[in-house]
């Protein structure tokens, strides 16, 4: 796998050296949270090469078939069905499990989680995580059901699994449906068994910024035969044989080219899994003396991808907020992000339709203020990792007169 060749980024120790402040910026090059991780060029030419020979592009072609049973076959779980992406996979799932009504789900997700949704006249009624989790509360679930509501769409943010076994009692003895976006999680298990084996399914993503990525890419996990079967017709408009349609459909399919990059990403997993990690504990470790800056913690006992770095920042302890230290990074180059700001509840056309829906939202509206999530993956080096660590030690350390500093550049 490809590393970066660029020159060491400098360690600054003084607030002048900062770019906000005049100094000549640590990366020249923008360093993203999550650039794609390149797995081995040669595989992907020669199945490109497979690909042109065979003059088979997509609509289930062979490669998608090989990367179906490949990801079935690593998370044990009985089908796979590939889609073009996980919004699409999202809403293809949500459809063939015939959600109606309302549906809760985190409003700590990505925008495409709420969309989903909301595409197919679906209300998304917004329940509030459990704070040290950034996952849905279960324990808050109940009070959310309403005569109108069908489902659960729980989020395992950052890889982290939900509390399925609470909410899989509560959609049992609700008679709910229950579907996990599983979208950072592939790789990562919950109580041993691996994720995407839970609820009545589950939907990863293969986007180019995830650590396995497909160019673009999504699928839905189930060990339900017959959902499965309703799912690869409904991606492909609904077609159950030429001339012949069974349900309403739309464009989900994978193409070739997705499954080429999926299945050589696949042929890396564990070296990016272990770049990922080495990166994560690198981060901990120049971090942890730091106050107030609080890494995520991944679970010893259960499979991870540590495909995020994020950190939450408590203000009274670092003495400088969350979004100074993104602004200082940022003019570092450092691309730092503040996943999912500010909560899809305020964000349209929810904002709208729920204007009073952070009442309701306490955990979600304060760790929206506190969350960031640093660069990582093969194109981040350990000396990148050094010089981000040491920019934000700066912070901390001189978080007096670097507020008084940020407001003198505010006011001149
Ligand atoms: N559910 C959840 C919980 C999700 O987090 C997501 C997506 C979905 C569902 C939907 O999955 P997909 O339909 O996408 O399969 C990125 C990703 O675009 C998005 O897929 C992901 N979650 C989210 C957490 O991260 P952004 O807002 O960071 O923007 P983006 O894609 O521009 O990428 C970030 C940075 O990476 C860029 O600033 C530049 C760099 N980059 C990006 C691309 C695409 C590259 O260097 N090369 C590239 O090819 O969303």
């Amino acid at each position: 796998m490809s590393q970066p060749s660029r020159a060491s980024p400098p360690l600054k120790s003084r607030l002048e050296e900062l770019a906000l402040f005049g100094g000549a910026p640590a990366f020249e090059e923008k360093l993203h949270v999550g650039r794609p991780n390149i797995g081995d060029r040669e595989r992907l030419r020669e199945r490109l090469e497979d690909i042109l020979d065979r003059r088979w592009l997509t609509n289930d072609g062979p490669y998608v078939q090989e990367f179906e049973r490949e990801i079935a076959q690593r998370l044990g779980v009985r089908q796979c069905v590939a889609m073009c992406n996980a919004t699409v996979a999202l809403e293809i799932a949500i459809r063939a499990l015939e959600l109606d009504g309302e549906v809760i789900v985190p409003s700590f997700t990505h925008v495409a989680t709420a969309h989903a949704l909301q595409w197919q006249a679906i209300t998304p009624v917004f329940c509030d995580i459990a704070p040290g989790t950034h996952t849905i509360d279960a324990s808050r679930v109940e009070a959310m059901i309403t005569p109108r509501t069908t489902g659960i769409l729980g989020v395992h943010v950052w890889g982290r699994p939900c509390d399925v076994e609470a909410l899989s009692v509560i959609a049992e003895r609700r008679r709910l449906k229950l579907l996990f976006d599983a979208a950072h999680a592939f790789g990562c298990s919950y109580r041993g068994r691996m994720l995407g084996n839970f609820g009545h399914a589950e939907v990863l993503s293969f986007h180019a910024t995830k650590f396995c990525n497909a160019f673009e890419g999504g699928a839905v996990t189930t060990n339900d035969t017959a959902l499965a079967e309703k799912m690869r017709l409904m991606r492909n408009f609904g077609f159950s044989d030429y001339d012949h349609v069974s349900y309403i459909g739309t464009n989900g399919k994978m193409s070739e080219i997705s499954a080429a990059m999926g299945l050589t990403s696949l042929e890396s997993l564990d070296a990016l899994i272990a770049t990922n990690l080495r990166n994560y504990r690198q981060y901990v470790r120049e971090l942890r003396d730091v106050p107030g800056i609080v890494p995520i913690e991944y679970d010893e006992r259960e499979r991870a991808n540590f495909q995020y770095v994020v950190v939450e920042v408590d203000e009274r302890s670092t003495g400088v907020r969350r979004d100074e230290i993104q602004k200082i990074l940022w003019a570092e180059n450092v691309m730092a992000r503040r996943y999912f700001y500010p909560g899809c509840h305020r964000m349209e056309p929810y904002r709208s339709y729920f204007p009073h829906a952070g009442l309701l939202l306490p955990d979600t509206e304060s760790l929206v203020e506190r969350v960031l999530a640093l660069p990582t993956g093969t194109a981040v080096s350990p000396r990148d990792i050094d010089a981000v660590c040491q920019i934000i030690r700066l912070a901390v350390a001189e978080s007096d007169a670097l507020r008084r500093r940020m407001a003198l550049c505010a006011a001149s």
